[in-house]
């Protein structure tokens, strides 16, 4: 007899069982490559000829920057703005899958503080570094490479990972000591983007059509997930081979990204077109997650993204993750199952679909697309 393909949620749960608990090779560091390799980057990092910066066209104009809204129109008292407003992201939502938001609430000193201060990490001598290495158990602390397939091609950046909620995940002796006061510069940063994160997700829940605290109670209410990696690109001799992060979609719910001001990297896929991000000063480039699109049965797409790397700067980044609580299913609302447009994908937990993530490493959209409802 003919055995049947296993469900993802099968498999996933039976990849769960064997979640590695080392990598898979010795972790070479990205920015010490970059001080070596003065000329020309190791083949593990040239990219297939298809996946390089350099054969696909970039957009550079206004008009295709992403849609820059201010989002004071929220809670300024006036049902006009405030529809305006609400109009504004549900078209960001639909055409783009990602905006950038001003006006968001959270000090632009803050913002500075955080991104710099993380810079200082990066910029520490080697050795106080490794003492933060990460496994691919948690991925939490400081990583070189997404994925445990051996001898992988790799991308051109080292980060950092670290928990925010559940509360039970948050654990601040894992996170770096760069100055005397840096944990609670971590702390008040991600308390605040976690306050926005709520704020957009209600506004999502609202053009959806939903009950405005539907996507956060699909979520787990109080015990949502936040996570944050900081992203280091180090300047690379040959950027037109690589890619300082391939082209993924988010895991999760939502992700708030700081980037770097001055260095231009992020490129988000639009049409067949890879259009380069110009930061906003003191934005928050929001993009929505493969769980939302999954939740919303797909009204909302998470969309490809990716990062290039620069022969002269490197790009300190800071993205900021919101998902579901790590063990309730995720699938589409009921309300926005209907019989011309029934339920695309089938339940899985985050935790579940994580860990296809953290085996593979990115992979464009395929992750997402695994968990379609076979038809
Ligand atoms: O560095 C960036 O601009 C994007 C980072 C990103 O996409 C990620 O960390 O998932």
């Amino acid at each position: 007899m003919m055995k049947s393909k296993p469900s993802s949620t099968e498999l996933a749960t039976k990849m769960n069982k064997n979640s590695p608990q080392e990598w898979p090779e010795p972790i070479v560091r990205v920015q010490s490559l970059s001080k070596i390799c003065k000329d020309s980057i190791p083949e593990r990092y040239i990219k297939p000829l298809s996946d390089r910066p350099s054969i696909i066209t970039s957009s550079d104009d206004d008009a295709n920057n992403l849609p820059i809204i201010d989002l004071g129109g929220l809670y300024g008292g006036d049902p006009d703005t405030r529809a305006s407003t609400l109009r504004q992201i549900s078209k960001a939502c639909h055409d783009w899958g990602f905006f950038q938001v001003v006006n968001h609430g959270v000090s632009h000193d803050l913002m500075d503080l955080a991104r710099e201060t993380w810079r200082q990490f990066f910029h520490l001598p080697m050795e106080v570094k490794q003492k933060y290495s990460n496994s691919p158990k948690t991925y939490e602390g400081y990583g070189s490479r997404l994925g445990v397939e051996k001898g992988a091609n790799l991308d051109w950046s080292d980060y950092y990972y670290l928990h925010y909620l559940p509360l039970s995940m948050k654990d601040c002796n894992k996170w770096p000591h760069v100055a005397p006061s840096c944990r609670e510069v971590f702390d008040e940063y991600g308390k605040e983007l976690v306050k926005l994160c709520g704020k957009l997700i209600k506004v999502m829940s609202i053009n959806l059509g939903l009950e405005e605290e539907y996507l956060e109670n699909a979520f787990g209410g109080e015990d949502i997930g936040a996570c944050l990696r900081v992203c280091f690109y180090p300047k690379c001799p040959q950027p037109e081979l690589t890619l300082g992060l391939s082209s993924h979609s988010d895991p999760g719910g939502i992700t708030l990204l700081l980037s770097d001001e001055h260095v231009y990297g992020l490129q988000v896929r639009k049409s067949n077109n890879w259009i380069t991000v110009k930061p906003a000063p003191h934005a928050f480039i929001v993009n929505i997650g493969d769980q939302i699109q999954v939740l919303s049965n797909a009204i909302y797409k998470s969309v490809e993204h990716r990062v290039i790397v620069n022969s002269d700067k490197e790009r300190v980044s800071l993205a900021f993750f919101y998902n579901p609580k790590s063990d309730i299913p995720i699938e589409p609302a009921k309300e926005l199952v209907k019989p011309n447009r029934p339920a695309l994908y089938t339940a899985m937990t985050f935790d579940q679909y994580r860990l296809f993530i953290r085996l593979r490493g990115p992979c464009g959209k395929s992750q997402v697309e695994s968990l379609k409802s076979p038809r």
